[in-house]
Parts: structure tokens; C-alpha cells; sequence
């Protein structure tokens, strides 16, 4: 079966789209036309596809724009892959890092241990369709988790590891999203100009009631949203915790 051109080119977009800010504008109908050699028809069906899905808005008069950060991070306990899976990207990581590791004073008041006390930590640079989405460097407790330095993280999932390899299923978490600047060496890995602003989430991730997984999230400020579900208050005093704090 072959592709309609009109479709070749949206998903040519698309790809352009994952790595634009938003509310940056998109090339014309004519001058895409021009680019790429399809009709001007080609071109705005193309583009028609990408405004239904709501990856791109167009302005009368002004243009067509990215419309939305592509990456919209529910605030749950799912994974990664899970998460580009459910908005149709093939997600893959590259490993910074993979190994044991002494816990320092903060990793060790984490998860409780002492200092010195061995940790695993993985280092990935996590893609969407081969495009940089984020860093993510995760501190896991290795003493319940024998043997899990040798494992290939290129393409696994750490959480379907945790599960099936390791019966680990997390009851509760607790996730703290800041802003930052981007490291130098981080923004090279993640393609974005040097002093960028980025999110970080650090997710502690607890299962029978010891800290399993602590992992910090560093996504490119431009190019998320986070969502989260409001849920009404029922009973008094239940209420999930939730604080801004004031870093030092
Ligand atoms: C998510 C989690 C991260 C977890 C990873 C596992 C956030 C902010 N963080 O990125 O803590 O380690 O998923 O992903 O959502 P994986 O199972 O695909 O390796």
C-alpha cells in the first residue's frame, strides 16, 4: 500500500514539530510547497492533518503555529515508554550511565541507608521517534534489585524490569517539579541552546514502604506541559500532600 504524499509529509512534520517551542511558526502552504516540491493542495493537506490533531493552530491572517507542547506529562506513576507509547511515539534511550555507585549524604538520607551504602544508578537519555525528550537520572536501591546493573537499559523499560524481573510494583510516590537552567552538557545531550530553561521532576517511588526509585526528570522547558487530575476533597485531612517550597 502506498503512502499518500500528503501523509509522508505530515509525518515529516511531525518530526519537525516534536523538537519545535511552542508557538513558533510553521513554513506556509506556499513556501512548504516550494521546499519540498508537492503541490500547494499536498502541502495544505499535510498541514490540515497536523491542525486536526492539534499539534499545530492556525491564525487568520497571521500563520499557522506550533499549538501545544507535544510532550503533556500526566502526573501519575507511569513510565516513559508508557507515556509516548499512549501519544504514539516509539520511545528508545541512550545510557549515560549504568552501574553501582556509593550513596552520598543525600542519596543515602533518601533511601534511608548509610553513606557509602551501594546504589544503582542509571543515567538515559530518553527519545520520542530518535528525538532527545529528556535526561533522566535514576537512583535505585540495589540491595533489592540483585543483578540489575547488568542489565541492558537501551531498550528496556525500568519499570517493566522492576515488576517482572523483580516483583517491584510501586503502591506511592511523591514527584517535585522545579525549574532550572540547563546544565552546559545537558543542554548539548538534549539538542537545546546553552541556558535554556528546563523542568526537573524528581519522583521518589515507594513500594512496600521503602524508597525503591529515586529519579530526577530533566525535560526542555519549551517543549512540556504537565497535567494533572484535580480531585475534590472528601474526607477531611485526606487531602493529598502538596507544598510549594522555596528552594535555597
Ligand atoms: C518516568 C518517571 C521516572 C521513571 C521512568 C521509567 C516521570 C517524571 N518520571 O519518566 O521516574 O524512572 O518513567 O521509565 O514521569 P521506563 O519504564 O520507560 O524506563
Amino acid at each position: 500500500m502506498t503512502v499518500p504524499k500528503y501523509r509522508e509529509l505530515a509525518e515529516a512534520l511531525r518530526a519537525e514539530i516534536v523538537r519545535a517551542p511552542v508557538g513558533s511558526p510553521t513554513a506556509s502552504e506556499r513556501q512548504l510547497a516550494e521546499d519540498t516540491g508537492v503541490s500547494r493542495m499536498t502541502a495544505r493537506r499535510a498541514i490540515d492533518e497536523l491542525v486536526r490533531e492539534g499539534l499545530l493552530t492556525r491564525q487568520v491572517g497571521r500563520g499557522t503555529f506550533v499549538a501545544r507542547p507535544v510532550v503533556s506529562v500526566p502526573l501519575q506513576l507511569t513510565s516513559f515508554t508508557e507515556d509516548m507509547l499512549a501519544r504514539g511515539y516509539t520511545p528508545s534511550s541512550s545510557v549515560l550511565h549504568a552501574g553501582l555507585v556509593p550513596a552520598d549524604e543525600h542519596v543515602a538520607s533518601v533511601f534511608g541507608l548509610t553513606v557509602g551504602s551501594d546504589v544503582m544508578l542509571l543515567a538515559r537519555l530518553r527519545l520520542a521517534d530518535g528525538v532527545p525528550i529528556a535526561i533522566e537520572r535514576s537512583h535505585l536501591r540495589a540491595r533489592l534489585l540483585p543483578g540489575i546493573e547488568g542489565i541492558d537499559f537501551r531498550h528496556e523499560s525500568l519499570y517493566r524490569v522492576l515488576i517482572e524481573e523483580y516483583g517491584v510494583r510501586f503502591e506511592a510516590g511523591e514527584q517535585v517539579i522545579r525549574s532550572a537552567i540547563a546544565r552546559p552538557a545537558d543542554a548539548e545531550t538534549l539538542e537545546i541552546p546553552h541556558g535554556s530553561a528546563v523542568l526537573e521532576l524528581v519522583r521518589t517511588s515507594v513500594s512496600h514502604g521503602e524508597v525503591i526509585e529515586w529519579t530526577t526528570s530533566t525535560y526542555p522547558g519549551s517543549r512540556f506541559e504537565l497535567s494533572a487530575r484535580i480531585a475534590p476533597v472528601t474526607v477531611q485531612g485526606s487531602a493529598p500532600r502538596s507544598a510549594l517550597r522555596v528552594r535555597r
